[in-house]
């Protein structure tokens, strides 16, 4: 059985922590979360992964959701070798990114035109400067526990690693930033309400998850999607789906396919970019003429609409089909019912939820519906799963508040084998 970290990880862990502020690029890769120390991945191949030890594991992080085809497909592989060999960047246009941008305005309702930048993080935080200026308004609403990335008007009681770290509001946030930052919570109406009533006229976008996915999976009650939608449009406040992890992940158009919704604006990344660092955000033609050179609103990249980029994302969404988020869907309910089951057989106290291929199991005997009932979960008793989980070769989130993720490369035995790892996990859960 791999212990839970090797030997070489170890070592690897002890160097990275003393040029890389807690050893790593992102924090919940650290482990803290979780204790023990991550291994250090050597390489992926479809559904695995192995650490520089060869110890193999069952991949339910899968780069945080980007890689829906797994790890390393063949053709994508080619594609990306065929493309480094005419240039990894050039600063100027190119027909890939208009190519990828087509696909993406034809597949997603609400985007008319797109802008590709380097990550989520930027496609928000640029969506959020836009809506300011289209609308001369200065607040925007978010949720509590959704995640936008780290731009500081969205680290306000924000989810993903803020959360899991305890740390939702960051220092170095300015009261000044954070003072237009409104935050509602998810599945409450009369919250976003309350907050319009108050600040009425100064509001310029409500920002959300369609699909919560960054306080563990919490999916969007019947109707609050809709009502949310008529009253932005009843106090013209502008409409910005982040979906960063949900667009193309539950469905070809992302979550406001699923819903019939369509915001003003959308963010993407993750799967858009096959893996390789990509984000974009879009969405109607006469609000995006705001944006420079054709309006006054500024954002630029270095290396927005990368060739290698452009090659991965244009890859990976025509490969995505219904007959795939099927598969997707079926996996991801063997899995949810599954960790249930041996849940309940162990006399562990948990509710899953789940999305399509996005699945979290939530230690706690409440439904997990918002900020309050999700950080009300056992983070102690989900940190002794995760070890047990990683010891039998399974490599799960190490955050209680983030999704676990499926991908075309996952197969029904490796459901089976982690639903065995899980039974064992949940009876040292119920020891401990
Ligand atoms: P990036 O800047 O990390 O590419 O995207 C930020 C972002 C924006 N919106 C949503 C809904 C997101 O989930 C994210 C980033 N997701 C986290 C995991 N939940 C990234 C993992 C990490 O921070 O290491």
């Amino acid at each position: 059985m791999p212990s839970s970290t090797s030997g070489s990880s170890r070592r690897l862990f002890a160097r990275a922590r003393r040029v890389l502020p807690g050893g790593v690029n992102s924090p919940v890769r650290a482990f803290k979360a979780v204790q023990g120390q991550p291994p250090f991945i050597a390489r992926g191949t479809g559904a695995h992964i192995a650490d520089v030890d060869g110890r193999r594991y069952i991949d339910y992080v899968m780069s945080w959701g980007p890689l829906i085809h797994g790890h390393a497909p063949a053709g994508l592989t080619k594609a990306l070798v065929t493309a480094t060999k005419r240039g990894t960047s050039f600063g100027a246009p190119t027909a890939l990114e208009v190519q990828l941008a087509e696909r993406v305005c034809s597949l997603v309702p609400s985007i008319e035109r797109v802008r590709f930048v380097n990550s989520g993080t930027e496609a928000t935080m640029t969506a959020l400067r836009l809506a300011r200026a289209a609308t001369r308004k200065d607040k925007i609403i978010k949720f509590q526990g959704c995640y936008h990335g780290h731009a500081d008007p969205l680290l306000v009681q924000a989810g993903s690693g803020a959360l899991t770290l305890g740390v939702p509001t960051s220092p170095g946030v300015t009261k000044a930033s954070a003072a237009n930052t409104l935050v509602a919570n998810y599945n409450d109406l009369e919250s976003v309400k309350r907050l319009f009533r108050i600040h009425r006229r100064k509001i310029a976008a409500v920002i959300i998850e369609p699909i919560a996915g960054n306080m563990g999976v919490i999916p969007p009650q019947k109707g609050f999607l809709e009502e949310l939608r008529e009253l932005c449009d009843q106090s013209g406040v502008l409409l910005i789906f982040d979906e960063v992890i949900s667009g193309f992940r539950v469905a070809l158009g992302g979550a406001q396919t699923i819903f019939g919704v369509k915001p003003d604006l959308t963010c993407l990344g993750k799967i858009i970019g096959g893996g390789l660092p990509v984000g974009a955000y879009g969405g109607r033609a006469d609000l995006m003429t705001h944006i420079a050179p054709d309006g006054p609103v500024y954002q630029a990249g270095t290396l927005s609409g990368n060739p290698l980029a452009m090659t991965a994302g244009t890859w990976t969404l025509s490969r995505l089909s219904e007959r795939l988020y099927h598969q997707l869907a079926k996996l991801g309910d063997q899995l949810a019912e599954g960790l249930a089951e041996v849940a309940s057989e162990a006399g562990v106290q948990l509710r899953v939820n789940s999305f399509g291929s996005m699945v979290t199991p939530f230690f706690t005997n409440r439904p997990v519906c918002n900020y309050r009932s999700a950080t009300d979960a056992n983070t102690r008793l989900y940190g002794v799963f995760f070890r047990s989980m990683l010891r039998h070769g399974i490599y799960p989130p190490p955050s209680q508040f983030e999704s676990w993720f499926l991908s075309a490369a996952h197969e029904a035995h490796d459901i089976e084998r982690t639903i065995d790892a899980a039974r064992l996990a949940m009876r040292a859960v119920a020891r401990s």
